[in-house]
C-alpha cells in the first residue's frame, strides 16, 4: 500500500485500534520526555501507579524551565525529579544541560520512533523523522508505565516544499508562511508532513525549527524524512548507528496539500499577541526596538547563533536595545564557544543567560513597559513575556540580528547595503560533545535503595470525585476565541507554585480577570459548580495539566467552548472535566459571565453513550444543546473523575 511516512511509523506502533482516519488508535510509546515545570505533576502521578521502573526505551527528565531558583521551591522540585529518575530507571538531565528539545534532538531522537513529551513542543524531533507528540503529563505517566498513547488517526496534510531559501531568509520564515496559510486554529487531528526537493536545502535545526512551530498550528505533529542531511546530522552528533533512511511512497495520499516555494519567500514576523498574526518584515521596518532576545528550544541552534554571531561581527547592540542570547544547550554553548561566535556575540553587547526556556516562558528577561520586543521563539501571547502591555514580535535570527545593529525593525536583506554579507554557515562535521550534564539511572538492583527527596513544595497530586449526576452552578467566566494557556494559567513568575495545586490555582486566569479565582472559591465553599464559557480553539498554546488540574480542584466539572485544542481537551478527560461543545454557535452570545447554568442528567448521558445534553440557563429561563465527542474510554475515565481514578479501579477489578 502507498503510504505516507507518519503513517509507516505509526502503523508500526498501533497496539489497539485500527489505523483509520479519525479512528481513535493506542500507539507504543519509545521514548518520553518531560521537563520541570510538568515534571513535577507527571512523576507524582507515575509514583501514584506504583509501576518499580520505567517500560520505555528511553525516557528523559529535563531541568529546563524553572532554573531561576528565587525562594527554595525550584530546588527542592529539582531534586525530587532528580531522585525519582534514579529510583524508576529515568535518564536526568541537569539545569544547565539545555533545553529539553534541543537536547534530545541533539544526543535522543531517532528516526522512525515514536515519542511522547509532557511539553507541547515536543515535536521539535520529527525534524529527525520521528513521530513526536506532546501530551500532558499523566499521558506521559502512562506511557512510562507502559501504557499506550490515545490519539485520533491523523489526517495529513503534505506541504511541499520546493526551491531553496535566499539569502536573509530562514527556516522560521517557513514556519511563519505555514502558520500565515494554516492560522493557529482548525487544524486539530491533522499532522504536517513535509516533502519535496525543498526539503534537501534544509538542516536538521532548521527543520526542527519547523516542527517546533507547528505545534502554534495545533496540529498533531509535524515530520520531515529522515535523509542524507539527517544521517550527517547524526554522524557529528556521533550517532551514526541511529541513522535509518525513511521517506514517504512517492504516490502516497494525502488530506491535503500546501506548496512553499522557498525561493519567493521573504522575512516574517509575527506581530503581537499570536503567532498566527503574520506580517512582512518590510512591513514593520523603522519600529523602534527595545529588546531582542535569540534563543528558546525554536532558533537556538549551533547554526542559529553562529549566523547571529558572524552578522554582529565587529557591530555594537544599538543603545535602545537590551539584546539577550540563550543558547539551546550547553552543546551549543561550548561549540559556538570553541568556534569563536561566542566572542563575537558578547563583544556585540549579547546579555548571555543559562541554556534554558528563560526568556521564552517570561520568567527572566520581561521587558520595560510597553516595549517593543524582538524574539526567536514561538508564542507571544499576551502578557507571556511577563510584560502585559509589551508587544512581542516573533521573527527569526537573521531578523533578530539586523534590529541588534539598527535598532529597529529591519528586514535583515537591507544589511547588504551596510556592506554585510550573509554569512553561510554549516553545521560542524563533528559537534564537540560532552554527556556530562546527563545523570544515568543506577542499574536496576540499586534502585530501589534511592529514597526519593519530597520538600516541602512537593504535594501529593490532587484527586478529582466521580462525575456527580447534575451540574449546578454558575458561569464563572466567560472568554473569547484563541483563549491559551497562558491565559488560564500564566507560567513566568507563577510556575515555581507548579508542585503546589492549591497555591498555583490562586492565580487562574489572572491575565484576563483577577476576580476569577474569589468567585470561583465562592462558589465552590457555597457548593455550586464553577462553569468556564469559551469561544473558539480553547486551550490553545502549552500541553500544561494544570490549565486543567487547577480548575479541577477549584470545582470546575465542564468546560463549555465553541472548539477546543487537542492537547487542552485530553488534560481535561484525564482530570475528570467534561469537555462540551456549543453545538450552534450562537447560543455562545447568550451566556453571560454571572448566568446560573444547569445540565440534568450529565452523568447519564456519559454513560449511556449519548453524545448531546440539554444545558439550562436559569438565568434567561431558555435551554441550549451542547455535544461531547468522547471514546468509551474517555467516557470511563471521566465518570471515575479522572484517570488515575479510573486507573486505580482497573487495578481493584484485576
Ligand atoms: C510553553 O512553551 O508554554 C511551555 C512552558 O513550555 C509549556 C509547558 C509548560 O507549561 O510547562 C508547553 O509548551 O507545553
Ligand atoms: Fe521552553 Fe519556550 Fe520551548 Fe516552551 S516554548 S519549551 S518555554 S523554550
Amino acid at each position: 500500500m502507498r503510504m505516507t511516512l507518519t503513517e509507516k511509523i505509526l502503523n508500526k506502533h498501533i497496539v489497539e485500534g485500527t489505523p483509520t482516519k479519525s479512528s481513535t488508535v493506542g500507539i507504543r510509546i519509545d521514548q518520553t520526555l518531560t521537563q520541570d515545570a510538568t515534571g513535577t505533576m507527571a512523576y507524582l502521578q507515575f509514583e501514584a501507579m506504583h509501576v518499580p521502573t520505567v517500560k520505555t526505551d528511553l525516557s528523559v527528565s529535563y531541568v529546563d524551565h524553572n532554573t531561576i531558583q528565587i525562594g527554595y521551591e525550584n530546588a527542592d522540585d529539582h531534586r525530587y525529579l532528580q531522585t525519582v529518575a534514579a529510583k524508576y530507571g529515568i535518564v536526568f538531565s541537569r539545569a544547565g544541560n539545555g533545553i529539553c528539545h534541543q537536547v534530545h534532538l541533539e544526543r535522543f531522537g531517532t528516526p522512525g520512533k515514536t515519542l511522547l513529551g509532557s511539553d507541547s513542543h515536543t515535536p521539535t524531533s520529527g525534524g529527525l523523522g520521528m513521530i513526536a507528540i506532546g501530551a500532558g503529563g499523566l499521558d506521559v505517566a502512562v506511557a512510562m508505565a507502559g501504557g499506550p498513547f490515545y490519539l485520533t488517526y491523523p489526517k495529513i496534510i503534505k506541504i511541499n516544499l520546493v526551491g531553496k531559501l535566499r539569502p536573509w531568509v530562514g527556516a522560521k520564515d517557513i514556519i511563519l508562511k505555514v502558520l500565515e496559510h494554516f492560522t493557529t486554529k482548525g487544524n486539530v487531528g491533522y499532522v504536517f508532513e513535509y516533502t519535496g526537493p525543498g526539503v534537501s536545502t534544509l538542516s536538521v535545526p532548521d527543520r526542527a525549527t519547523i516542527t517546533n512551530m507547528g505545534a502554534e498550528c495545533g496540529v498533531t505533529t509535524s515530520v520531515f524524512p529522515s535523509d542524507d542531511i539527517t544521517k550527517a546530522f547524526l554522524v557529528a552528533q556521533g550517532r551514526a548507528k541511529d541513522f535509518t533512511p525513511l521517506t514517504a511512497d512517492e504516490d502516497a495520499v494525502y488530506d491535503k496539500e500546501f506548496t512553499i516555494d522557498l525561493s519567493t519567500l521573504e522575512p516574517l514576523a509575527a506581530a503581537p499577541h499570536s503567532p498566527g498574526n503574520v506580517r512582512k518584515v518590510s512591513d514593520l521596518k523603522g519600529m523602534p526596538v527595545d529588546q531582542v532576545c535569540i534563543g528558546s528550544c525554536t532558533n537556538s541552534s549551533y547554526t542559529d547563533l553562529m549566523t547571529v554571531a558572524k552578522i554582529l561581527k565587529g557591530k555594537k547592540a544599538a543603545p535602545n536595545v537590551s539584546f539577550v542570547v540563550a543558547p539551546g544547550s550547553k552543546e551549543v554553548l561550548e561549540n559556538i564557544t570553541r568556534d569563536g561566535g561566542l566572542a563575537l556575540l558578547l563583544s556585540a553587547g549579547a546579555r548571555l543567560m543559562d541554556p534554558t526556556c528563560g526568556f521564552c516562558i517570561g520568567n527572566s528577561q520581561s521587558p520595560k513597559s510597553k516595549a517593543v520586543s524582538l524574539r526567536t521563539n514561538n508564542r507571544n501571547f499576551e502578557g507571556r513575556s511577563g510584560t502585559k502591555d509589551a508587544q512581542v514580535y516573533l521573527v527569526s535570527p537573521q531578523t533578530a540580528a539586523a534590529a541588534v545593529i539598527t535598532g529597529v525593525i529591519t528586514d535583515p536583506r537591507t544589511l547588504e547595503k551596510k556592506g554585510i554579507k550573509y554569512p553561510r554557515v554549516s553545521m560542524p562535521k563533528k559537534f564537540y560533545i560532552d554527556d556530562s550534564m546527563f545523570i544515568l539511572p543506577p542499574p536496576p538492583k540499586k534502585r530501589e535503595a534511592v529514597t526519593i527527596v519530597r520538600g516541602p513544595n512537593i504535594g501529593e497530586p490532587p484527586s478529582n470525585t466521580p462525575l456527580p449526576e447534575n451540574i449546578v452552578g454558575q458561569v464563572t467566566i466567560k472568554v473569547g476565541d484563541l483563549t491559551t494557556t497562558d491565559h488560564i494559567i500564566p507560567a513566568g513568575a507563577r510556575m515555581k507554585f507548579r508542585s503546589n495545586v492549591p497555591k498555583y490555582s490562586e492565580f487562574l486566569f489572572e491575565v484576563v480577570d483577577n476576580k476569577f479565582y474569589e468567585r470561583a472559591k465562592k462558589n465552590k465553599d457555597a457548593g455550586l459548580h464553577n462553569i468556564i464559557v469559551a469561544g473558539l480553539s480553547y486551550g490553545q498554546g502549552s500541553s500544561r495539566e494544570h490549565a486543567a488540574i487547577c480548575p479541577m480542584y477549584m470545582g470546575v466539572k465542564v468546560i463549555l467552548a465553541k472548539s477546543m485544542e487537542r492537547i487542552h481537551k485530553a488534560n481535561l478527560i484525564n482530570f475528570g472535566i467534561v469537555p462540551l461543545t456549543f453545538t450552534n454557535e450562537k447560543d455562545y452570545d447568550t451566556v453571560s459571565q454571572g448566568d446560573g447554568l444547569e445540565i440534568k442528567g450529565l452523568r447519564a448521558a456519559v454513560a449511556s453513550g449519548k453524545t448531546k445534553v440539554t444545558v439550562t440557563d436559569t438565568t434567561n429561563q431558555k435551554s441550549f444543546t451542547a455535544a461531547f465527542d468522547l471514546t468509551e474510554r474517555d467516557r470511563q475515565i471521566i465518570l471515575a473523575g479522572g484517570t488515575l481514578n479510573y486507573m486505580g479501579r482497573q487495578e481493584k477489578n484485576t
